[in-house]
């Protein structure tokens, strides 16, 4: 697929929120391109986030990407968190009548990937975006590196979905009203051949630092253990990951099964908020505008949370021109906060290296209290399975 000289809505990044977005705007008869600057095969390998809010999976349905999330994914109905010498079991179930789907972000990505290419939406690899020019006062033009040749795409509008250190940050370089927390520590992923050794997941609070166990599919585990920011991916030998991940997991009945270690990858913790999503005619959606830490597994959900709303903004957008884009950063922030709060809240609880004896007392206060009572759990499984999409991508 070559980049068109013109195309109504250019949407930088195939991620989730670029491919949800150009599904939702297919349906609606909205022409658009989607640029991606890696190949097919890199972004099919990307590992990244595994769990799929109820709305969200049930969304990705509605747009005729379900399929495979239906028969493959798992329903978790519960989560186990641990700390101290207690594990305790949130049910999703019982509480709120609700559930999550563990189903990988690269089998996501497959999927729309599969539906586009079915429905002919022009998906462009290797299409590197250098320059956006003009958005901010009249009809962008994207300057784009395909096989080494500069191409130059008029366009109405222009939707950054290209993720952190993606080309919006340069073209907004300096206008940005951004927010943001370091955590001064990262989480070193891996993932393992071997069976999970529990059906849900199990968040683990420990003195040497937070370990999280999930897991993709039947027969493979993904581990997570927090480590300093400073840390070097090559310091950590599988022995090493192992015994760190046996002290912090292992209890209450449950010993991780080990296996060969297939990937492992370092994910710094922060958080960061753009309190303002458009800029012109200039749309940012996902990671472009917002991260959390992975603690809440949130990052994949807020991302295809945006492309509902920016759908909405750009069909108003096609109606009654750019006023209609004015709205788009308060429609979308009441879920994108609550994401950011439920994260932050996540975090603070498992995470206590690197603090005072008091803050460490007063998180852990807040995991107890978080699972202290019928009420409390319940309000952790609303915000863990997911709030309701700000509008529907169909009204
Ligand atoms: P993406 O997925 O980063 O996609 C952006 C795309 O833009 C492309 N791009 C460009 N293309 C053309 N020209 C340019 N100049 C470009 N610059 C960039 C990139 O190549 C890329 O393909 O952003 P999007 O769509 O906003 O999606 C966000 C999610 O990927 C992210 O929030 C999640 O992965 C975060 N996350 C998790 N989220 C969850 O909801 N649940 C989880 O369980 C969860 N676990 C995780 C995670 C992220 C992790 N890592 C590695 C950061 C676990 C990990 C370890
Ligand atoms: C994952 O399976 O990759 C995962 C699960 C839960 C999280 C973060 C990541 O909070």
């Amino acid at each position: 697929v070559r980049p068109p000289a013109h195309c109504p809505v250019v949407i930088v990044g195939a991620g989730p929120a670029g491919l949800v977005l150009a599904r939702i705007l297919g349906l609606h008869g909205i022409e658009s391109v989607v640029l991606e600057r890696r190949s097919h095969d890199h972004v099919l390998a990307r590992a990244r986030a595994g769990i799929v809010e109820q709305p969200v999976a049930d969304l990705l349905d509605e747009l005729g990407a379900g399929d495979r999330l239906r028969r493959e994914g798992l329903v978790h109905e519960g989560v186990s968190f641990r700390f101290g010498e207690r594990t305790c079991r949130i049910d999703f179930a019982e509480t709120v009548g609700r559930h999550v789907v563990v189903y990988s972000q690269q089998d996501i990505v497959a999927d729309l990937l599969d539906l586009h290419a079915a429905v002919g939406t022009p998906v462009v690899f290797g299409a590197e975006v250098t320059s956006i020019d003009d958005f901010e006062d009249g009809p962008p033009r994207v300057r784009v590196l395909v096989d080494g040749h500069e191409a130059v795409i008029g366009c109405d509008l222009v939707v950054c979905a290209d993720g952190t250190h993606g080309v919006s940050e340069t073209a907004l370089q300096g206008r940005r009203a951004l927010l943001r927390r370091i955590y001064r520590r990262s989480w070193l992923g891996v993932l393992v051949d071997a069976a999970p050794a529990a059906d849900e997941l199990l968040y683990s609070r420990h003195r040497d630092g937070f370990a999280l166990m999930s897991m993709r599919g039947a027969h493979r585990t993904r581990l997570y253990l927090e480590v300093p920011a400073s840390t070097c991916l090559d310091d950590w030998s599988d022995d090493r990951i192992w015994t760190e991940l046996h002290r912090r997991l292992d209890g209450d009945g449950l010993v991780l099964n080990e296996g060969d270690v297939l990937e492992r990858g370092l994910t710094p913790l922060a958080s960061s908020i753009d309190q303002r999503m458009r800029y012109g005619r200039l749309l940012l959606v996902g990671d472009a505008a917002h991260v959390v830490p992975p603690t809440g597994a949130k990052g994949l959900n807020c991302a295809i949370g945006d492309a509902v709303v920016a759908a909405r903004a750009i069909r108003e957008f096609r109606c009654r021109g750019e006023e209609a884009l004015a709205t788009y950063t308060s429609m979308a922030s009441a879920r994108i906060w609550g994401a950011q709060r439920f994260s932050w809240q996540m975090t603070t609880m498992f995470h206590q290296v690197d603090t005072d004896p008091y803050e460490r007392e007063l998180r852990l206060r807040q995991l107890e209290h978080v699972t202290s009572s019928a009420e409390a759990m319940a309000d952790l499984a609303r915000q863990y399975t997911g709030l309701d999409l700000a509008d529907r991508w169909d009204a």
